[in-house]
């Protein structure tokens, strides 16, 4: 009896979801400079469920703002400054700097999240 316990637990998978692809960690290196992204890293691919990590860095002080999941930092040149996030929600959001003049809020790039 005790053996037979001891064998179910060890059963992998018991519980587990596991459909769909795995999930994956996906990092970024984004260089703003006099406040603009390269045209290659305007639009961040990722899926739902990803665990994204956006490093930053800037030539110039900055502050940055993602919409939808809602993460805003401080830029400054010579330190990187890294977005740590779980993509939850699908969708494209929009990453905006803030803090220029008023009504002025370019958008940098977007989060692009594909369904898994
Ligand atoms: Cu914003």
């Amino acid at each position: 009896m005790r053996v037979l316990l001891f064998f179910l637990l060890l059963v992998p998978g018991l519980g587990g979801c596991g459909r769909g692809g795995e999930v994956a960690r996906k990092e970024f290196q984004l260089t703003l400079r006099q406040g603009a992204l390269p045209a290659d890293q305007q639009v961040i691919r990722v899926h739902q469920g990803d665990e994204v990590i956006l490093r930053w860095t800037t030539d110039e002080p900055r502050s940055i703002h993602l919409h939808g999941h809602d993460i805003e930092k401080q830029l400054t040149p010579g330190a990187a400054v890294a977005m740590w996030f779980v993509a939850r929600a699908t969708g494209r959001f929009p990453i905006m700097l803030h803090g220029q003049q008023e009504g002025d809020e370019p958008i940098l790039g977007y989060l692009e999240v594909y369904p898994r």
